[in-house]
This record gives structure tokens, sequence and C-alpha cells, in this order.
């Protein structure tokens, strides 16, 4: 039987807890019982929270290939936070509407001929969205149900836990490199903290799309299942982490991430910057212009 819910906190935008608000106990306060299912869904995210189960399903629906825009990321953030603040959530499985695609990854056309203001506030809802997901409360489980390049990748890497459809023309994998772009370092230790530092090396030097049994063999994903049976799979797995009892589960994982979140935090506004000079370059903007010819090409 699942333990009750112990620990909630809430992460602010920008001022997170990172470790030290993640033991308090909080009980839910007496009263009738809730709605069992509830829904919410803005233009991009939709949201169903199974209340009876503290379990909500994060499903993308911007199609035509979920990229990370700002208004994605934004609305993206603010459902991350209505759940992490909601005490009848425990969970949380992000998952495509989209078929055949996860996340194309950051939206291209966002880092492309822009200001340098909205660069930096791109960027920062980018951070923003790794930040509150990587320490999050909840326990996050990736159902990946289709490619899942770049960004898309990172936001399977962020959650706890990862299950990819068994399609091997489904790929996923930081593939920077290939748009003669460099994944970012907090790309990169979310990276070498699933797969290892030999994998990751090798596969962000040479901007990998790894196919979904390659994924699996090399640890990027957990575990691969029928595309039919990826939302039972999720389910299940997300049962087995919350038959922990929270406050220990949300320790141990803040004791395996502040490092790599600390790291970002104290280096944001370098970040930011870094950011804003490297994609601003004219050879970086050149980079970005042909691979979205490229794409365009391989359509006609
Ligand atoms: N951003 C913006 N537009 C995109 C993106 C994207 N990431 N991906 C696809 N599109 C567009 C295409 O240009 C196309 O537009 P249109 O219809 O106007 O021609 C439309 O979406 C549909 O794309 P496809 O026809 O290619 O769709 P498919 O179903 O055939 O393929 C894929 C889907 C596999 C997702 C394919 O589109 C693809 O490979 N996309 C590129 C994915 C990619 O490489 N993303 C990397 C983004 S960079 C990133 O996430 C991290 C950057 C870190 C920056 C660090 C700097 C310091």
């Amino acid at each position: 039987m699942a333990a009750p819910a112990l620990t909630r906190c809430v992460a602010r935008p920008g001022v997170l807890p990172l470790g030290q608000a993640w033991g308090r106990a909080a009980r839910l306060p007496p009263g009738p019982p809730p709605a069992q299912r509830r829904a919410f869904s803005n233009n991009r995210v939709l949201v169903e929270l199974d209340e009876s189960a503290g379990v909500a399903t994060m499903k993308f629906k911007s199609p035509p290939v979920n990229s990370l825009s700002l208004d994605f990321l934004t609305e993206f953030c603010i459902s991350l936070e209505k759940l992490e603040n909601d005490r009848a959530c425990r969970g949380v499985i992000l998952t495509s509407a989209v078929p055949k695609i996860f996340s194309s990854g950051l939206d291209i056309t966002e880092m492309c001929g822009k200001s340098t203001e909205h660069y930096a506030e791109f960027w920062r809802a980018v951070q923003e969205m790794w930040l509150r997901l990587y320490s999050s409360n909840m326990v996050t489980v990736a159902a990946v149900n289709g490619s899942s390049p770049a960004g898309g990748c990172l936001i399977a890497l962020t959650c706890d836990y990862r299950i990819m459809a068994e399609n091997p023309k489904f790929s996923i994998g930081l593939n920077e490199a290939q748009l003669g772009i460099v994944a970012p370092f907090w790309f990169k230790d979310t990276f070498v903290n699933v797969v290892g530092h030999r994998v990751a090396e090798r596969s962000l030097q040479l901007g990998s799309l790894h196919s979904a049994p390659e994924a699996h063999r090399i640890g990027l994903v957990d575990e691969l299942v029928p595309e039919e049976k990826l939302k039972d799979r999720a389910t299940a797995v997300m049962q087995q982490w919350l038959a922990l009892p929270d406050h220990a589960r949300q320790l141990t994982k803040t004791m395996m991430r502040k490092a790599v979140l600390d790291r970002l935090v104290a280096h944001r506004e370098e970040d930011i910057q870094y950011f804003i000079s490297f994609i601003s370059k004219e050879s970086i903007q050149k980079s970005l212009r042909m691979y979205m010819e490229m794409l365009k090409k391989k359509k006609s």
C-alpha cells in the first residue's frame, strides 16, 4: 500500500529550495474528500490529475513537433508549479499528445534573428524549466512516445525514470553538435548523471541521436515497451515509486541532484550571458539557418 504523502514544498520561480524545505512535514487538512479527477489545460500543455492515485499526466500538445518555444516553456512551468503546490499530487507522468514526437527540443526560431533581450528571456525560461523539473518533489516519469532530440531529450533525462516506446524509428539524444552548437554544462551534467561520463562524452561529441533500442542499451532510457503499453507501464512504475515514503525519497533525490542544481543556480546570469554571446555570433546564426533549411528540404 502506498505510504501517505508526508512532505510537500513550494518551488518559487528562481528561488528553488534545493533541499532545505524538502523535509518539512505537512498533512492534508481534514475535510470532505476532493473530486477524484481534475484537468486543466492551456494552449500547449494538457494536465489531468487523478487525485485518488495522486498522479498527474502532463501531455505536450504543441503541434507539429512540440518544440520548446517561450510560450511552451512558460506554460510548462506554470503547470508544473500548480502540481507542485497541489497536495493531491505526488507524481507526474510527462508524455506527448502529438503522434510520433515527444518533443523536438528548443524552438530554433526562438534562437534565430532575435534581439539580445529575447535571447535572455528565452534562455531564462529554458533554465527555469530544467531547475523546476530537476528539483521537483514529485516523482517524475517520462513516457517517451516519439522522437526526442536535444531539449526534448533533456526533459526526459531530467525525470526520475524514462520509459520509451520501442519503435526503432523513434530517436533520442543530445544532438546539439550536429547543429553546430554546444550543449550547456547543465545539459551535460544531467546526461552524465544518467549514462556516465564515457557514454556521455562520445554521444555529445558526435551529437548522436540514438534509436530507441540503442538508447536502452546505453542506459539513456530505463526500459522499452510496446507503444500501446506505455501508459500502463508508466502508471505501474509510478505506483512503485510512490510506495516509498515521500520524505525519504525526496531527501535522497536532493542528495543526488543538489550539486548539479547548485551549479546552475550559482552561475545562472553568467550562463545567460554566455548563451547570448554564443547564439548572437554570425557563424552560429548561419549554422542554425542552414539547419532549419535542411529540415524544410528534407520534407520536399
Ligand atoms: N524548432 C523549430 N521548428 C522545428 C523544430 C525545432 N526544434 N523541429 C522541427 N521544426 C519544424 C520544421 O522546420 C517543420 O516546419 P515547417 O512545417 O514549417 O517546414 C515542422 O517543424 C515539422 O518538422 P518535420 O517536417 O521535420 O517533422 P518530422 O515529423 O519529419 O520530424 C523531428 C520531426 C524528428 C523532430 C524533426 O523535425 C527534427 O529532427 N527536428 C530538429 C530537432 C532538433 O535538432 N532540435 C534541436 C533544437 S536545439 C536544442 O534543443 C538545445 C539547444 C541548446 C543551445 C545551447 C547554445 C549555447
